[in-house]
């Protein structure tokens, strides 16, 4: 036999560059369930079914192409449970010249897979990822020599080099950003749409099967697993978000309602991260819809701007920054996470919402997680990497790649400001303005002090106070701090103390 090819688990598409050459009578294909990958963090049930009901019916897939798939599932005798260990055995199997695979989304994964080549006594050919609009290398090629990232400079050169969204050498529509366009609050009378989900069939039923033996005890519910598991039900996932949520999506893109977790969102950051679509089928899709008058441009240009603009950026900053990002802490945040981010039991409505959609659906949208669950956890001053292993083990498209960067550079400012220009910290009134939370919340979003207060309107105050050092010098932040400066220092520590109250009552 002449090459080892190996699949990972968000490595599920056909023309993955470990797969270019592929001798299909020559060569094996490697895919392995191992229970260190479903382990390294505690994931979401439906997170471990997603993947792996996905590499199960991708390897139906390429054994249907006529590809020699050696599949290893989680339950096989032998299995010894980690990617380095079922290489071996695989080698063993199969006595390959060589072995070949695409780059891993994870440094872990990465730091393990170099180290393949002492221990098979083998090559071990590592291709680039083709299925990003930017290689590591154009990523760092873009961040050398500037002092700051900003995504805003990063997305306009990737239009320009993807030609999306361009007429010409100028915009579509003659601007860059629509952002000041889609921040509307959800008027009380829309209908959201329904959208297409998926019933499992049985080979995704085996899974579910398997995981909740296996995995009990791990975070979510498990009883209505309805995410898409191959390439054509991302398409028609796609297919029905371009129909019935992309016209609206940039208008309420930050909108936040009651019992309806997906909005206008697009649903697609599962199929996307495992590979099943790509990032530039969906990105040309939502152009064309444009183009034939189906959805408006500020709709069109958010959507774009998320996926060649920040899923982009973020895989950048994660390759250039890891290993030491993953320890960034430049706020000296040391709380602990507290209990109710896993079982939602809190009085504050906005979290409980976040968070039980997170358990039944192991989804919640982007405002959801950077307005709500991240900024409590910013103004609280949760332990980054406490709160970053959280985000990693609760959501159905959690990867590190673009899960760490959003919760360390976004959510809670743990890296100083190399990701944003100033930390994503506000107060109740946010939430109030772009949600229907608050109106039946324990808490009075208007009242700033007292048992009755929102707690993110002093957890904010008392925020500022606390980083006044790091954040005063911030032009971003002068607004706040001008405000602040007019406090006597009586208030100041009555805030602190306040803030300091609570999260003792509640964090313990
Ligand atoms: P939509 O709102 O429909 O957006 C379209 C697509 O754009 C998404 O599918 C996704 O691929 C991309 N996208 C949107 N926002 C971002 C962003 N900030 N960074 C990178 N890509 C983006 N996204 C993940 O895919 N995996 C994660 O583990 C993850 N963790 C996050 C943690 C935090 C603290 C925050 C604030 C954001 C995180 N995001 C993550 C980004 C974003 O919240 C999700 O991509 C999005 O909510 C997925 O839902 P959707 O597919 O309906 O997205
Ligand atoms: C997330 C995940 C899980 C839960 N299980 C597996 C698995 O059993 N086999 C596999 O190949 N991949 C799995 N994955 C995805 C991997 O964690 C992912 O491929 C690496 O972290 C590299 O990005
Ligand atoms: Fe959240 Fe405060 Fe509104 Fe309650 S009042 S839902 S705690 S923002």
């Amino acid at each position: 036999m002449t090459a080892l090819r190996l699949v990972l688990g968000d490595q599920l598409s056909l023309d993955l560059s470990a797969l270019a050459d592929l001798d299909a009578t020559g060569d094996a294909v490697l895919m392995m369930e191992v229970v260190e990958e479903c382990r390294y963090v505690a994931h979401h049930k439906q997170k471990i079914v997603l993947v792996l009901a996905a590499m199960r019916h991708f390897a139906a897939d390429l054994r249907r192409r006529g590809a020699r798939v050696d599949y290893v599932r989680l339950d096989d005798p032998g299995n010894t449970g980690s990617f380095t260990g079922e290489v071996q055995r695989a080698v063993a199997r199969h006595q390959p010249e060589r072995i070949v695979m695409t780059e891993p989304g994870e440094w872990r994964v990465q730091a393990m897979v170099e180290s393949w080549r002492d221990w098979f006594g083998r090559p071990v050919e590592i291709r680039d990822d083709g299925r990003f609009f930017a290689s590591r290398g154009r990523f760092a090629g873009w961040a050398r020599g500037r002092r700051t990232w900003r995504m805003e400079h990063f997305y306009r050169e990737m239009r320009r080099e993807h030609a999306l969204l361009m007429d010409g050498n100028q915009p579509a529509g003659g601007r860059w950003n629509y952002d000041a366009a889609n921040r509307r609050r959800l008027p009380k009378q829309a209908v959201v749409p329904a959208r297409r989900r998926f019933t499992p069939d049985a080979i995704t039923n085996d899974v579910i099967a398997l995981v909740s033996t296996r995995f009990p005890n791990h975070f979510g519910a498990l009883d209505h697993f309805d995410w898409p598991v191959t390439r054509a039900q991302a398409f028609e996932a796609l297919e029905d978000f371009l129909a019935n949520a992309l016209p609206r999506f940039g208008d309420y893109q930050d909108a936040m309602k009651v019992g309806a977790p997906y909005l206008y969102h697009s649903l697609l950051a599962p199929a996307l991260n495992l590979g099943l679509i790509s990032p530039r089928e969906v990105c040309l899709a939502a152009e064309t819809a444009w183009r034939a008058g189906r959805a408006p441009l500020n709709a069109v240009e958010g959507f774009v701007r998320q996926i060649l603009g920040w899923r982009e950026y973020v895989r950048g900053v994660y390759w250039a920054l890891m290993p030491h990002y993953a320890d960034a802490n430049a706020l000296a945040a040391s709380r602990p996470l507290p209990g109710y981010y896993w079982t939602g039991e809190t009085d504050m409505r906005c979290l409980r919402e976040a968070i039980r959609s997170t358990h039944e659906h192991a989804y919640s949208h982007h405002i959801q997680r950077l307005m709500v669950t991240g900024n409590f956890a910013l103004l609280a001053g949760v332990a980054p990497q406490e709160i970053e292993r959280w985000y990693l083990a609760v959501y159905a498209d959690a990867v590190e790649w673009v899960e760490m960067p959003n919760t360390l550079g976004m959510a809670v400012f743990a890296d100083g400001g190399r990701m944003a220009s100033k930390p994503y910290a506000a107060s109740g009134a946010y939430i109030d303005r772009m949600s229907d939370f608050c109106a039946d919340c324990a808490y009075d979003v208007t009242r700033k002090t007292g048992p009755r207060a929102c707690p993110f309107n002093y957890l904010y105050w008392a925020f500022l106070i606390r980083n006044e050092a790091h954040l005063q010098a911030n032009p971003r932040m002068v607004m706040p701090y001008r405000a602040l400066a007019k406090w006597s220092s009586e208030r100041k520590h009555s805030c602190l103390d306040e803030a300091a109250t609570f999260l003792d009552q509640f964090l313990a």
